[in-house]
C-alpha cells in the first residue's frame, strides 16, 4: 500500500537536491507503523519500506493486526464486567463493604486488585522516548523516564501519526482556555490541600525531569519510593544533610521545636529568589522544596520522624554506629510513607468503599516483580495542580498563592500544628474537567504540553486502548461541556488525534469524582506498581531485622498520617486528606488538647 504524503512533489525534489539520502529510499512511502495498526499489545515491526508486521506473541490474539481473540480471551472478554461497573460497585453498597472490610475477603479483594492493576505494567521496562523498539540502552540507562507505548514515529506524516491536523494547537491556547480556573470548583470526594501537598511532596521525590538535558530524562535514579525528598538523591547531598551523630538529620531548634537547618548549616544547593537570605534558606533533600510552605511542612514532618526513630533505635541498639541507625531508619521512613500513601491516600483518591490494605505478603505467591521503572506517561498524568486553591486560609488569615510561594516565613510563624489543621480543613480542586488550574501555574501545563510533544507522545486514545479502556469514538462522548467538544475537534480534526495531556486532564469526570476514568485506571497501576515493587515489600526485606527488630517493623506496619503528625507535635490539631466530616471532626482544636 502506498499513500502519497500530503506535501507536493516540488517539495521532494527540492528536499532530494538538498539531501540525496532521503531520495534512496522512496520517502513518498508512508512508514505503515504511523497507521497503528497492531491492536492489542502487538508489536508493529516495519518490513521492507511500506510493509509492516505486527508481533502477536503472548497477547491472546492473533491475525494480521492482532485483533482476533483466541479462544480463552473470548471466554475472558464475556465475562469481564467493565471498569465503569467495577468502579459503581467499589463505591457503591456501603453494607457490603462493611462486612468485607472486616474478613479476610478485604485481603483477597485487595490482592486481586494489586494483580490485575500492576500486570499493566510492563517489568521489565521497555521503551523510552529515544527507542521505540527495545535496547539495551533504553533498558539499562537510567536517565530516561521509560514509556509504555513506544514515541509516534519520527517520519510519519502528521503529528499524532496519520490522523488528525498537521500543526498543533498551541499550548497557550490550550492551558487558558481549557485549563484555566473560571471560578474554584472544590473537589467533590471531600479531598483536602493537605492531599494536595502530600502528593508534590511525595510524587517529587521520582518525578524529577532534567529540563537541562531535556524532558525524557530523569534526575531520580530511584524509579521510585526511596524517599530521596528527604534525604537528597545523591550521596554528596545526603552527608551535607546529615548531622553524623545517632544515625540523625541535621535541623534547628526554633522555639524549642526542630525544624530543618538552613544552607549555612547545611550547604546544600537550594532554589530560592535572590531576595531570600541565607538565614531564610531552609535546607531540605529536595533542592526545590522551598517552594511552598505545604512542602517545607512536610519536610519537617518527616525530618522530626527521621530523628525521633534514630532515638527509638539507638534506644535498642546501643552499639549501632551512625550508619547503621541512620540506614535502618530511612528504610522504616520508606515503609511508613508506603503504608500511608496506600491505606490514606490511595484510599481518599480511589473513593472506595473497600478498606485498602498494605500488606507485602500478598503478593508473595504470586508473579511479582520487585522493580520499578518511572514512566513519563505517569509524569503527564500526575500534573496535579488543580487541587491548589487561589489563596490559602491559615488560622484566620487568607493568603493568596502569590504571596505563598517561597515564603519561608509562614512556616515558623505559625508553626506545623497550624499548618496542618488549617490545610486539612480547606477544600482542594477538582482535577478532572478543566477550567480548574489557578492561573499562576498554567504555565506548568504549557511546560507539560511541550515535553509531551518532545517525547512524541502517543494519542489519548492509543492509551485508552493500552490499559484495556474502549477508545472515545468522538468529542461529545469525550466530554459532556458541548461547547469544549466543539473546540476541541475545531483544534485536533480527529478525536484519534487528541493528545495524551488535554485528554486526561479534560475527560469528563465520574460523578461526583475527584476525576475521568482514565485518569483512575492508567494512574493506580503506575502507582501501585512504584509502591509494591518497592524493595522492602519483597520477601527478602520484609521482615523484623530489615527494620532492627519488631518495633521498627510494628512502627511500619502501624503508620498514619496521624500519628506522623501527632507525634512529633505539641499539640494534635485535625489531621486527615478529608475535610471534616461531622460535627467533632469540625471542632477547632487548641493548644491544650494536647498529646
Ligand atoms: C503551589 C503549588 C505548586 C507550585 C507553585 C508548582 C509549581 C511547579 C513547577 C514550577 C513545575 C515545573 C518544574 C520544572 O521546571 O520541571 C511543576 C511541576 C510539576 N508539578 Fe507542580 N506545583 C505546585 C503544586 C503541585 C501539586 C499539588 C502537584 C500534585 C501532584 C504538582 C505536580 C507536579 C508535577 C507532577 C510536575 C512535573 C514534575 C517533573 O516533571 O519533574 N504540583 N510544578
Ligand atoms: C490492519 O490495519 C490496517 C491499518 O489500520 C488496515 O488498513 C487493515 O485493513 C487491517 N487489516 C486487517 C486484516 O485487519
Ligand atoms: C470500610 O471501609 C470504608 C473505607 O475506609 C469505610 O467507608 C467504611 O465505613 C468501612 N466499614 C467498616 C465497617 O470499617
Ligand atoms: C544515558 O543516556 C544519556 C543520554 O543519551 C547519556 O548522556 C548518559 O551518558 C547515559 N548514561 C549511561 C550510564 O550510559
Ligand atoms: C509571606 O507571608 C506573610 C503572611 O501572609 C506576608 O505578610 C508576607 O508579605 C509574605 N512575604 C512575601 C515575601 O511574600
Ligand atoms: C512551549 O513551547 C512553545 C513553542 O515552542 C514556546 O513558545 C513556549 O515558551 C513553551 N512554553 C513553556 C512553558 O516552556
Ligand atoms: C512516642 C509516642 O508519642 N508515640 C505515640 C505515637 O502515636 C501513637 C498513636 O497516637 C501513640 O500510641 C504512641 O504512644
Amino acid at each position: 500500500m502506498r499513500v502519497l504524503r500530503f506535501i507536493p512533489i516540488w517539495a521532494f525534489t527540492l528536499l532530494c537536491l538538498m539531501e540525496d539520502s532521503s531520495c534512496a529510499d522512496d520517502s513518498s512511502v508512508v512508514n505503515p507503523c504511523c497507521y497503528f495498526p497492531c491492536e492489542n499489545g502487538g508489536v508493529c515491526v516495519r518490513f521492507g519500506s511500506d510493509g509492516y508486521e505486527c508481533d502477536c506473541t503472548r497477547t491472546g490474539y492473533y491475525g494480521k493486526n492482532c485483533s482476533i481473540p483466541d479462544f480463552w480471551i473470548r471466554i475472558q472478554l464475556l465475562v469481564k464486567p467493565s471498569t465503569d461497573t467495577t468502579h459503581f460497585f467499589l463505591t457503591h453498597f456501603q453494607w457490603l463493604w462493611d462486612f468485607v472490610n472486616n474478613t479476610f475477603l478485604r485481603g483477597k479483594i485487595m490482592k486481586l486488585m494489586l494483580t490485575l492493576r500492576t500486570h499493566l505494567i510492563p517489568t521489565p521496562p521497555t521503551y523510552n522516548s529515544k527507542y521505540n523498539y527495545l535496547s539495551w540502552e533504553s533498558y539499562y540507562n537510567l536517565t530516561f523516564y521509560t514509556r509504555l507505548l513506544p514515541p509516534i514515529p519520527e517520519d510519519c506524516p502528521l503529528p499524532m501519526g496519520t490522523k488528525g491536523k498537521a500543526v498543533l494547537p498551541d499550548p497557550k491556547l490550550i492551558s487558558q482556555h481549557f485549563l484555566k480556573r473560571t471560578k474554584f470548583r472544590p473537589e467533590p470526594q471531600g479531598t483536602n490541600v493537605m492531599f494536595g501537598f502530600m502528593a508534590q511532596h511525595f510524587t517529587h521525590m521520582f518525578f524529577r525531569t532534567d529540563h537541562i538535558l531535556g524532558a525524557i530524562y530523569t534526575k531520580a535514579l530511584g524509579h521510585g519510593v526511596d524517599a530521596g525528598n528527604i534525604y537528597g538523591d545523591n550521596l554528596e547531598r545526603q552527608h551535607l544533610l546529615r548531622l553524623r551523630k545517632d544515625g540523625k538529620m541535621k535541623y534547628k531548634v526554633l522555639n524549642g521545636e526542630m525544624y530543618p537547618p538552613t544552607v549555612l548549616d547545611a550547604p546544600v544547593k537550594m532554589y530560592y529568589p535572590k531576595h531570600v537570605p541565607d538565614e531564610h534558606r531552609l535546607a531540605i533533600g529536595h533542592e526545590h522544596f522551598g517552594l511552598v510552605p505545604g512542602l517545607c511542612m512536610y519536610a519537617t514532618l518527616w525530618l522530626r520522624e527521621h530523628n525521633r526513630i534514630c532515638d527509638i533505635l539507638k534506644a535498642e541498639h546501643p552499639t549501632w554506629d551512625d550508619e547503621q541507625l541512620f540506614q535502618t531508619s530511612r528504610l522504616i521512613i520508606i515503609g511508613e510513607i508506603i503504608h500511608i500513601i496506600i491505606e490514606e491516600y490511595v484510599q481518599q483518591l480511589s473513593g472506595y468503599n473497600l478498606k485498602l490494605l498494605f500488606d507485602p505478603t500478598l503478593l508473595f505467591n504470586e508473579q511479582f516483580q520487585y522493580t520499578n521503572r518511572i514512566a513519563m506517561e505517569f509524569v503527564q498524568l500526575y500534573h496535579w495542580h488543580q487541587l491548589m486553591p487561589d489563596t490559602f486560609l491559615i488560622d484566620g488569615d487568607e493568603i493568596p498563592l502569590g504571596e505563598f510561594l517561597y515564603n519561608t516565613t509562614i512556616l515558623t510563624h505559625y508553626g506545623i500544628e497550624k499548618l496542618v489543621d488549617s490545610f486539612s480543613r480547606q477544600h482542594a480542586g477538582q482535577i478532572g474537567g478543566g477550567h480548574n488550574s489557578p492561573a499562576q501555574l498554567l504555565y506548568v501545563a504549557e511546560l507539560s504540553l511541550n515535553d509531551s510533544r518532545e517525547g512524541r507522545i502517543q494519542s489519548f486514545n492509543q492509551y485508552r486502548k493500552k490499559f484495556e479502556l474502549k477508545p472515545y469514538s468522538s468529542f461529545h462522548e469525550f466530554t459532556d461541556d458541548e461547547e469544549m467538544a466543539e473546540e476541541l475537534e475545531e483544534l485536533y480534526g480527529d478525536i484519534d488525534a487528541l493528545e495524551f495531556f488535554p485528554g486526561i486532564m479534560l475527560e469528563k469526570t465520574r460523578p461526583n469524582s475527584i476525576f475521568g476514568e482514565s485518569m483512575m485506571e492508567m494512574g493506580a497501576p503506575f502507582s501501585l506498581k512504584g509502591l509494591m515493587g518497592n524493595a522492602i515489600c519483597s520477601p527478602q526485606y520484609w521482615k523484623p531485622s530489615t527494620f532492627g527488630g519488631e518495633t521498627g517493623f510494628n512502627i511500619v506496619k502501624t503508620a498514619t498520617l496521624k500519628k506522623l503528625v501527632c507525634n512529633n507535635t505539641k499539640w494534635c490539631p485535625y489531621v486527615s486528606y478529608h475535610v471534616p466530616r461531622n460535627q467533632e471532626e469540625a471542632e477547632p482544636r487548641k493548644p491544650s488538647t494536647e498529646l
